[in-house]
């Protein structure tokens, strides 16, 4: 399965039409100093009104499969109640359209804008009340699109929303702190597999597949030593076993319980048999690769957290990049080979799972549309990553899909617009979108099933 991705409040815009409530995003947005010029999601791409055009986009590209989101304020403008049909019939379209050119939506239930209302009432994320808003918002969801979308992601990345959400304040609703992330953390879990369970028992007729998306970087051992090979484990464990162990063996891993203790929350029996196997398929959003080693005294500074794994002084794991790696404009390091290694990590630890990759691409500095329109790096990137899906494939791990991210430039959080990760470019001049040579990459790749993926030297050399 072959596609691009997107997310709601990073290419609707329209932000006050159609009946939305505000979400969590535009109060973070248009509070000053938040985001890198001052950017917000007021107008984005637009999308909310060309989604026609957008669709024929992806036909263009040649996709198979389209993963969006879909905004809860346009469904729930205050996060609770009665749906508000404008927003329904807008996805109802979208939906529409895509299926009329034979594209399979995958459909995200929740990334990131929470509707500001449940922010302000209940504190959000941070409250047990949430898992049950979040489950009648499925349910809503379920009920209205779930007879032709058979594809259901219930939350983005909730490593982002609990870290950069409620540990580092990098991304809405921008709370300072150590404990929240874990607070957070276990409500999102819940409310994953609330809306798995209610998934499952009310709509099975609908035939569709429902599971979580989790990011994470893979991470190499500084040294062949003892201690690094502990701090590398360490490290996955804290960024992605913290949301994967819950779901694929009902409960957080021993290493957090040890170093946490009590400010880890625990699971009933209950919510434990909730949780575990609440995921139909393991959705991997993957960009970079670290060295990881013992912490450093240096790296002590009481409360520091990290945006690379966790809680900085909670996980003990010092980071470090290869300085002959190349880097995207996001200052993320180019690592195919990590790719694979975390595949490999994945497939063993959760006993061969079926593997989407869900979200992978790579910011690039393109002042202009000719820089843009010949993005050989991102092709390259492309490429790369692709071959070692391939290597990881052949190596047994049991990879289905492939989304890249993203379908156009678009806003990307703090970094507002000038981060461009787009097969296509987005002038947001004119808001016109224009073809870049990685969208022709991509669709030769699809047409070929990943054939026209050269083999990389680099996988060649590794070959395990
Ligand atoms: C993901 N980090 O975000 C999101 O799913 C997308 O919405 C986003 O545009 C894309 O990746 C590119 O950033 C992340 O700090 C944001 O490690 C931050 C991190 C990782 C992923």
């Amino acid at each position: 399965m072959w596609g691009a991705a997107t997310a709601s409040y990073q290419i609707e815009g329209a932000v006050r039409e159609g009946g939305r409530g505000p979400s969590i995003w535009d109060a973070f947005t248009h509070t000053p100093g938040k985001i890198l010029n001052g950017d917000t999601g007021d107008v984005a791409c637009d999308h909310y009104h060309r989604i026609e055009q957008d669709v024929l986009l992806m036909k263009e590209a040649g996709l198979q499969a389209y993963r969006f989101s879909i905004a809860w304020p346009r469904i729930q403008p205050d996060g609770k109640g009665a749906p508000n049909e404008v927003g329904i019939a807008f996805y109802n379209r979208l939906i529409d359209g895509l299926l009329e050119h034979g594209i399979e939506p995958w459909v995200t239930l929740y990334h990131w804008d929470l509707p500001l209302a449940l922010q302000k009432e209940c504190g959000g994320w941070l409250s047990r009340e949430i898992v049950e808003r979040f489950g009648t918002y499925a349910e809503i969801c379920f009920d209205r699109f779930g007879d032709r979308v058979k594809n259901w992601i219930t939350l983005n990345e909730p490593w982002c929303s609990a870290v950069l959400g409620h540990g580092n304040g990098m991304h809405a609703p921008g709370h300072v702190d150590r404990d929240e992330p874990y607070v957070v953390a276990h409500h999102l879990i819940l409310a994953h597999a609330r809306a798995v369970q209610i998934h499952r028992s009310k709509f099975r007729e609908q035939r569709g597949r429902i599971g979580l998306v989790n990011n994470c970087d893979w991470r190499i051992p500084l040294t062949d030593c003892a201690e690094d090979k502990a701090a590398a484990q360490r490290s996955l464990e804290f960024f992605l076993a913290w949301f994967a162990d819950p779901v694929w063996k009902g409960d957080y891993p021993a290493v957090m319980r040890e170093r946490l203790g009590d400010r880890l929350p625990g699971f009933t029996d209950e919510e434990k048999q909730m949780v575990r196997g609440s995921s139909d398929f393991f959705g991997l959003n993957h960009y970079t690769t670290m060295y990881a080693s013992e912490p450093k005294p240096e790296d002590d500074a009481v409360g520091r957290v990290s945006g690379n794994g966790g809680i900085f002084d909670d996980q003990g794991v010092h980071l470090d990049v290869d300085p002959a790696w190349d880097q995207t404009q996001m200052g993320w390091s180019i690592v195919p080979e990590g790719c694979r290694e975390l595949l490999k990590w994945i497939d063993a630890r959760y006993d061969h799972p079926a593997v989407y990759i869900t979200e992978n691409g790579c910011a690039l500095n393109e002042p202009d549309a000719e820089s843009a329109i010949n993005d050989i790096k991102r092709c390259a990137f492309l490429e790369g990553y692709l071959g070692e899906c391939r290597n990881a494939i052949r190596q047994g791990v049991d990879v289905r899909g492939y989304f890249a991210w993203s379908l156009m430039d678009n806003f990307e959080w703090s970094f507002g617009y000038e981060r461009r990760f787009g097969l296509y470019r987005v002038d947001y001049g004119t808001l016109e979108r224009i073809p870049k040579r990685s969208a022709q990459y991509l669709k030769k790749a699809i047409e070929s099933n990943g054939v026209s993926v050269r083999e990389s030297s680099s996988a060649v050399n590794s070959g395990v």
